[in-house]
């Protein structure tokens, strides 16, 4: 029986126009949820998906999706990922496993092919979390780890809602996020990370998630003169929070607890040459793959401010994001093996140290993901790279999983 061969070509080009929107000096991206650039890129996805012939759909917390209606009715065979970015990321995290799926339906299409089971392509809301948290907020709602009401409600630094940015791009959409449970789960994403590169393999047939907890921290100081304000008479929130951050750090690195601890944001109020700190604002990224050890991390946060507020500042924590690690299915890790190795690539297990809406998915279905090498192993920067040929035979590969999972079910 004849199946999909994907165009890579097609699917390269459409990864370029993507990376345009958004698109920051040094070939990176910046494409924040719900801006007007995520807009024009919904957009784009949307154009895409309707000439591979899928029926789209927008739900109540702006995920959209593909949808190619199989000989039988019932619950959808889906894959998907993110085209949300962080601020000056690079163009593949996310946007590959979505054009990779669109570029699927595209050859299902050219091959004049109808699936015995319904496919579906999702590009999730707000994967990424930095203008609004928590992360993983469309997938989140999907596997009810956050009500709808809340993720709509939730606010931007700049005073922005979901539910109002979502209107704005006009993706305030209308059916329920419940609407396509699947049937299984696969996202294709790039590593992010050293080790296939390291390895010299091809494809990561990865089994898991770490999982992350994510705080604000606030320390009130009090202002003062640079000049005329001794030093043991400071309140300096700067120096306070510095030290509370090192600390951290350093617990990682030395104790590895957690696995890893990022202070990826850090804010002084008000921020002036000649003025002591009254105020410091900053991030927390804890990632652990043993959910215990991100408890543990959690509780040393929290000692560290205890230790600020014993010395006369006041410490606000807010718990911005929590999400647990998870194991995939065995059983599609092992079909995703057997397609990747029919295709003559090599394949190495492993965890994901990035986190991604498969997490939130597994929740719901059998769910695995396949990782392609990114050179470097760099991700979050402009320079994330993948090799041309590894995009193609991991979209290859996927269309050829998601397609005898859509034939054999
Ligand atoms: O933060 C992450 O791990 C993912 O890129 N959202
Ligand atoms: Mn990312
Ligand atoms: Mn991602």
């Amino acid at each position: 029986m004849s199946r999909p061969i994907i165009s890579g070509e097609r699917m390269l080009a459409r990864l370029q126009s993507l990376g345009q929107i958004g698109a920051v000096e040094s070939g990176g991206c910046t494409r924040l949820a719900f801006s007007d650039e995520d807009g024009r890129a919904r957009d784009l996805i949307k154009t895409w998906l309707e000439q591979a012939g899928a029926s789209v759909t927008v739900d109540s917390i702006g995920n959209l999706y593909g949808v190619v209606q199989g000989l039988s009715s019932g619950a959808p065979i889906m894959t998907g990922s993110h085209i949300d970015t962080v601020a000056r990321g690079g163009q593949l995290d996310g946007c590959y496993g979505v054009v990779a799926g669109i570029e699927m339906l595209q050859a299902i299409r050219d091959a004049a092919l109808q699936p015995s089971v319904s496919l579906a392509v999702a590009v999730f809301s707000n994967e990424e979390g930095v203008r609004f948290s928590p992360d993983l907020l469309g997938s989140r709602v999907i596997a009810k780890d956050i009500s709808l009401e809340e993720a709509l409600a939730t606010q931007s630094r700049d005073g922005k809602s979901v539910a109002g940015e979502l209107k704005r791009i006009g993706y305030a959409g209308e059916s329920s996020p419940w609407a396509l449970l699947p049937s299984k789960f696969i996202e294709l994403h790039i590593a992010q990370g050293p080790c296939l590169e390291a390895s010299g393999t091809a494809i990561g047939i990865v089994e898991g998630v770490q999982g992350h907890s994510w705080w604000e921290v606030v320390v009130q100081g009090c202002a003062n003169h640079a000049g005329t304000t001794p030093m043991p008479l400071r309140l300096d929130a700067g120096v306070a929070a510095m030290r509370m951050a090192c600390a951290l750090q350093a617990s990682a690195c030395l104790e590895r607890l957690p696995a890893v601890a990022t202070v990826g944001t850090f804010t002084l109020e008000p921020n002036a040459i000649n003025v002591v700190p009254g105020l410091a604002r900053f991030t927390v990224d804890f990632r652990d793959a043993e959910d215990g050890q991100l408890r543990e991390a959690d509780l040393l946060l929290r000692s560290e401010a205890k230790k600020l507020e014993d010395l006369g500042f006041m410490v606000q924590l807010s718990h911005l994001s929590r999400a647990l690690g998870v194991r995939f299915d065995a059983t599609l890790c092992d079909t995703l093996q057997a397609t990747a190795t029919s295709r003559g690539a090599s394949t190495q297990r492993m965890v994901s140290g990035a986190s991604h809406d498969a997490q939130m998915m597994a929740t719901l279905c059998p769910t695995a993901m396949l990782f392609v090498p990114s050179i470097g192993g760099i991700s979050h920067n402009p320079k994330e790279k993948t090799l041309d040929e590894d995009l193609v035979a991991g979209a290859q590969i996927l269309t050829d999983a998601m397609w005898s999972l859509a034939t054999t079910a």
